[in-house]
Parts: C-alpha cells; structure tokens; sequence
C-alpha cells in the first residue's frame, strides 16, 4: 500500500517519536533518588577518601568507582540536627538558631508548611520514604509520654516526616531512643539496639521491593552507624577484618561495615526490580567522625574546622555520571533541594531552599567552576564560617577570626587574616549579605528566624557582664540562652 507523501511523513514522525519514547519517558526524567545518610562517617573513614584507612566500606568504595566521588563536599553543620535540618530544606540551620541536637521530647523544628525535598517530589509525582534516624523532633500528643530512652507503645506523634511530604516513615526518634520504632505516627515496637539498625535495613528493602518502574520513588535512609550504641549484629561480629586505628575500638570496625552492608542490599533490592539503571544514589554523612580525627583534617565532629563537617559524598547515577570520576567543586548537603527540583524539571519554591544550589551540572560534569558561590559551615557550638574557592574565614563565636587558604594548608595550620585583610574584609561582606538577605542564593529576601551575627557573641561564661535591656536584646538573649542549651546537649549525641 502506498501513502500519500503527508501521510508517509506522519507515519514517519509518528515512528520515530515511538522509537524515542525509552528514552524521554517520564521515568528518565524523573529518576529513583536515593539518599544515604551515615551518622558520624568521618571523611577519613572510607579507603576510598583515606588509603590509610584500616576500616572497611567494600561497598561504599565500589559505588566510588561507577559514579562520582566528591573530595569537599560539606554537611551545612557538625552535629545531626542542624544538618538534617539543612538536607531537608536546603537553608543553613544558623537560620533557625540550630546549632546543637534535640531530644525525644523537643518539638519539631521544620514547621508543617515549609517545603522539604520531600514534599518537592511528592508534587512531582514521587512515592517518598524515609526510613532511620529522624532527629528533626516530634509533637507528642500526649505531652511527654515515657521517658527520653523510652516512649510506650501505642504513643502518637504529629510533626514528624508525615507532616513534611514522606508518605511513609518507619524509624527513630534519635540514638539516645533507639529502642522506641515509630511507624507512620506511632509506636509500634521495642527492640534491643542491636537490633534497631537491621531492622531499618530490612525495612528499606521490603519498601524498595515493593516500588513500581511506573512509579518515580525518593528514599531518605538515614542509617544509625557507625554512631553509638556500637552494636554490631552476631552476623558482622568479628567479619570485617578493620581496624579502629583511632581508639582501637574492636567493635567499631565491624559497626561500620555493617552498615555499609546495607548499600550493597539497596543495590541488590534496586537490581532485582529492575530499577537500578534509573535511580540515582547519594551516599554521605552527616558531620565528622566521632571523637576520632584523621589527618590531614584537623578536629572532628562538632567543630568549625574541617574534621567537623566535610565529608564523604559519593553519587551513583548510571548513563548520567561518569563512572569513577573526582570532583574536587565545593558542595554542600543542602543542595539537595535544588539539585531535586532540576532534575525533576521543576523550581524550589518560593520561600524556600534558600540555601540549595543544584549540583546537577556538577554531576553531569560540566560544570567548570564550582556551581556555589560560597558555603557557610557551623560548629555545635555557634561558630561560623565561610568557604569561597581556596579561602576559609571563620567567625568564632568568642569574635576571634581565622582565615585560612585550604589549597596549600588543609590542616588549617595557619592562620592568614592579617596578611590578606582585603580578603577578609571582601568575605565579611559577603557572610554579611548572606544573614541580610536571608539567603545565599538568588531571589527575594527571606527573613532569618533567629538574630544571626559575626561578631562576639555570649559565651557559656556567665556573670561577666550584664546584657543591654532594649526589647531586641532580650529576644536576643533568650534566643541565645535557647542556641546554647541545645549546645551543650550536643555534647553527648
Ligand atoms: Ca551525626
């Protein structure tokens, strides 16, 4: 049969748009995403960041070599909370005043009608899971049933990762309750904290199989480990074969590579539903290694220098990311949010995501410079710092400065404010625009919800001096008083 010429080239277009349709289909464009979030992974953990390392992270490694290794990527905090606060949101947590860790009891510190990464993909058509360590606080609707180590089964909750775009969670409040597991709204379990972390694995895993090619998924897996209780399971007791060359403990090295176990049965369940060529994996810590620093970093977590928050970062996206590439840009975990949105093909919304830059031409690796103009850092304890290209300008909270050139001394050794006052001044400013504009990136002002400053703040030193009485410095106070009770509770978490 011959068609007439028009009708030839229908058939033609109409062919070739069904040849193309793999290819463009809606789930190619919007990718499985997952993020694993490890709880106190030092930088210097990983073989693949440190060679000297005597732990064991075989899988991690292996996604290092089929996707894309990033060597300063940074957590917006040193502790969990804050950082959390700034993955989900894509704002610096100093916004809020968040420098320190909550309780079982603390309320939630993201209010239900901020966008989160979340309920960005929700809007996109997402199924959206978060299963692990929460530590973003909850509304109990009975005040504060149980304990802080205990909340009886049966309690409910509301503020949680429901209320902000997960349509599932199954978890924890936090370590120091990591017996309590929390579905949904309430509690539906008590189980020894050996038993806590296989339990979110094993949960991951039913949640993955249960996924459709259909339907584009995002999984927040904020896994408990290496953080205490090390409490590795009888399978991984003694299996690793690492070394804790920092505080030789024997346990610890087993922790760790149990929970890098769970990356390769994430890979597993995504292989055998078929969905491991379309989803992209990120694998990250949030905040440095526990009490245990790593040359040539100096400190670890908690603190302002780089021990404290630059961490591994690894993402795994087949056909997208260059297989075993380094990427040495400056990025940080809160870019997530707009890392998401393009890559869903939509925008942050307004008012939010303040602080979120999109990586993806970063992980496409055609961004020549790195795509953030600058990155704050914070310490558990209220410091301050900002990162532009090789510079470090750290405002301590005491109102000491240090800044430092991290291209020739990453140890930070060296402090080289007085002979580069321009740059200090030029990064001052810069820190300075950021707390004005209630932002970092571009767009409209936004309004900080906690008086932020550089200069010398309160310390825990008390009775030196008696504050200013005007109405702004006593909110200021109380905000501060606020800061540092959640300080100190860092201190054990
Ligand atoms: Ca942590």
């Amino acid at each position: 049969m011959r068609l007439p010429l028009p009708s030839r080239w229908m058939l033609l277009v109409a062919l070739l748009l069904m040849a193309q349709a793999p290819l463009s289909a809606a789930e190619l464009s919007k990718p499985n995403i997952i993020f694993v979030l490890f709880d106190d992974l030092g930088y210097g953990q990983p073989p693949s960041y440190n060679p000297k390392s005597a732990l064991r992270t075989p899988n991690l490694d292996q996604f290092a070599t089929q996707g894309m290794r990033f060597t300063d990527a940074h957590t917006a905090a040193a502790v969990c909370t804050p950082t959390r606060y700034g993955l989900l949101t894509g704002r610096y947590p100093s916004r809020i005043g968040q420098f320190g860790v909550l309780t079982t009891f603390s309320k939630p510190i993201i209010p239900p009608g901020r966008p989160t990464v979340a309920s960005l993909l929700k809007s996109q058509g997402y199924a959206t899971a978060c299963i692990g360590k929460w530590h973003l606080g909850m509304e109990w609707v009975d005040g504060k049933p149980g304990s802080e180590k205990e909340v009886p089964m049966g309690a409910r909750m509301t503020g949680g990762p429901n209320a902000l775009g997960f349509d599932y969670f199954y978890g924890f409040t936090h370590a120091r309750n990591i017996g309590t597991i929390i579905e949904q709204d309430h509690v539906v379990a008590h189980v020894a904290p050996v038993e806590n972390q296989p339990l979110m694995a094993k949960k991951v895993v039913e949640w993955l199989d249960q996924r459709k090619a259909a339907e584009p998924f995002f999984l927040y897996f904020p896994v408990g480990i290496p953080h205490e209780p090390i409490v590795p399971s009888e399978e991984f007791i003694g299996k690793s074969g690492a070394k804790d060359l920092v505080k030789n403990d024997p346990k610890y090295g087993d922790w760790l590579f149990e929970g890098d176990a769970f990356l390769g049965r994430i890979l597993e369940a995504l292989e055998r539903n078929h969905l491991a060529e379309n989803t992209l994996i990120i694998v990250a810590s949030d905040n440095g290694a526990e009490h245990r620093a790593y040359e040539p970093l100096r400190e670890s977590k908690r603190s302002i220098y780089e021990g404290g928050h630059r961490v591994p970062f690894i993402v795994r996206w087949p056909g997208k990311v260059k297989p075993g590439s380094v990427n040495d840009h400056t990025v940080c975990l809160n870019d997530l949010m707009a890392t998401a949105a393009e890559i869903t093909g939509t925008k942050v919304p307004a008012g939010a995501g303040e602080d979120s830059v999109s990586l993806v031409q970063e992980l496409l690796g055609t961004a020549k410079d790195g795509v953030r103009e600058a990155t704050i850092h914070q310490s558990a304890a209220g410091d301050l710092a900002l990162r532009q290209g090789p510079w470090k300008l750290i405002f301590h909270k005491d109102g000491r400065r240090e800044l430092f050139n991290l291209q020739i001394d990453l140890s930070e050794t060296t402090d080289v404010g007085a002979a580069n006052p321009e740059i200090v001044r030029a990064m001052t400013a810069l820190m300075q625009r950021y707390i004005n504009d209630g932002r970092s990136t571009v767009g409209a002002a936004q309004k900080n919800d906690f008086t932020l400053s550089i200069g010398a703040r309160e310390t825990k030193d008390k009775g030196k001096k008696n504050e200013p009485k005007s109405a702004a410095a006593m909110k200021s106070t109380a905000e501060r008083a606020h800061e540092m009770a959640l300080a100190a509770d860092a201190s054990f978490d």
